[in-house]
C-alpha cells in the first residue's frame, strides 16, 4: 500500500492538504485527483503544490470510526458555548479551553493559521515544536466499504454537500483520539465559507457543531488536548503510523439540552 499526500500553498501560506492510502493501481488516479483538488480550492490558486507517493513500510492499523454525533446550534456563539461545555465535561481545565478557543480565533501562528495542529498540555502550555507548522496528522484513510456506509448516513442526515469535509475530519479525529494521551480535540475549519467544526474524544465521539465561527472568517485550526505523553512518541505516531478506518460506528443526533 502507498501513502499519497498533497499540500498546496501560496506565498508560503498553507492553502490545502489531503491524503489517501491506496494500492499500486490507484496511485495515478489519486495523484491527479489530488492535483485537481489543490488547484480548485476556494482560498485561491497555489504557487506550490507538493504531492508525494511513498510505500508504507509499517503495518496498517485498522480501526472503527468514532460515532458521528450531530448537534444543532443557531450561530457561532451557541456553537462555542456547546464546545466549551463538552470540553469541560471531558475534564479539561477552563483555562486550557479558553486559551485554545482564543488561539484559533486570533490565528495561532503569529496571527496566521498553522499548517497543522496545536498540542496543548493540561496547563494550557503549547507543546508542538514548531508554532507555524504544528503537527500534521498523516498516513490515514477510510476503506471503500466504510465510506459507502458513512455516505449513506450523511445522505440521510441531509448533509451530503459536506461529505468530503465530514469524512476527512472524522478519519483524522478517529486517528487523533486513538493515540494514547489524547483527551480531546477541538477543530473548526480554516475555509472562509465553512463554519463547522467539532469536539472529538474517545469518550463522547465526534460531536459535529455546525457553527463555530462566522461565515467569511478565514481563521481555523485544530487543538489536541493531551495529558501524560511522551512528546516525541506522540508526534511520531500522529505523523507516521498508518491507519485505516474500516468500520463506521454510526450516526446520531442530539439536542442542545441533552448532550
Ligand atoms: C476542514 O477540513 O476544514 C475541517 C472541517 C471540520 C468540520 C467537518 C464537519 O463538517 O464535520
Ligand atoms: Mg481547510
Amino acid at each position: 500500500m502507498y501513502s499519497v499526500r498533497m499540500r498546496a500553498e501560496r506565498d508560503k501560506k498553507h492553502i490545502s492538504g489531503a491524503e489517501r492510502i491506496v494500492e499500486t493501481k490507484g496511485i495515478s488516479t489519486t495523484v491527479s485527483a489530488l492535483a485537481e483538488r489543490a488547484l480548485s480550492h476556494e482560498k485561491g490558486k497555489p504557487d506550490f503544490i507538493n504531492i508525494s507517493v511513498e510505500a508504507l513500510k509499517t503495518p496498517i492499523k485498522n480501526v472503527t470510526s468514532l460515532p458521528l454525533i450531530l448537534t444543532h446550534v443557531e450561530n457561532a456563539k451557541e456553537g462555542k458555548a456547546l464546545a466549551k461545555g463538552l470540553l469541560l465535561t471531558l475534564g479539561l481545565p477552563l483555562l486550557c479551553i479558553e486559551k485554545a478557543i482564543l488561539l484559533l480565533e486570533k490565528g495561532p501562528a503569529d496571527g496566521e493559521n498553522m499548517r497543522g495542529a496545536i498540542i496543548m498540555g493540561m496547563q494550557g502550555n503549547r507543546l508542538e515544536p514548531d508554532k507555524h507548522r504544528g503537527i500534521r496528522v498523516s498516513r490515514m484513510d477510510i476503506t471503500k466499504g466504510c465510506s459507502i456506509e458513512l455516505e449513506r448516513a450523511i445522505v440521510d442526515a441531509g448533509l451530503i454537500p459536506y461529505y468530503t469535509y465530514i469524512s476527512e475530519a472524522l478519519v483524522l479525529a478517529t486517528k487523533v483520539s486513538s493515540v494514547k494521551g489524547t483527551i480531546a480535540e477541538l477543530c473548526w475549519s480554516d475555509d472562509p465559507s465553512y463554519t463547522a467544526g467539532y469536539v472529538a474524544s474517545k469518550k463522547l465521539g465526534y460531536v459535529r457543531i455546525p457553527h463555530l465561527k462566522q461565515k467569511g472568517d478565514p481563521r481555523g485550526g485544530r487543538v489536541f488536548f493531551v495529558d501524560n505523553i511522551d512528546l516525541d512518541n506522540y508526534i511520531h505516531e500522529m505523523e507516521n503510523t498508518p491507519l485505516l478506518v474500516n468500520k463506521f460506528c454510526g450516526l446520531r443526533e442530539i439536542s442542545l439540552d441533552k448532550p
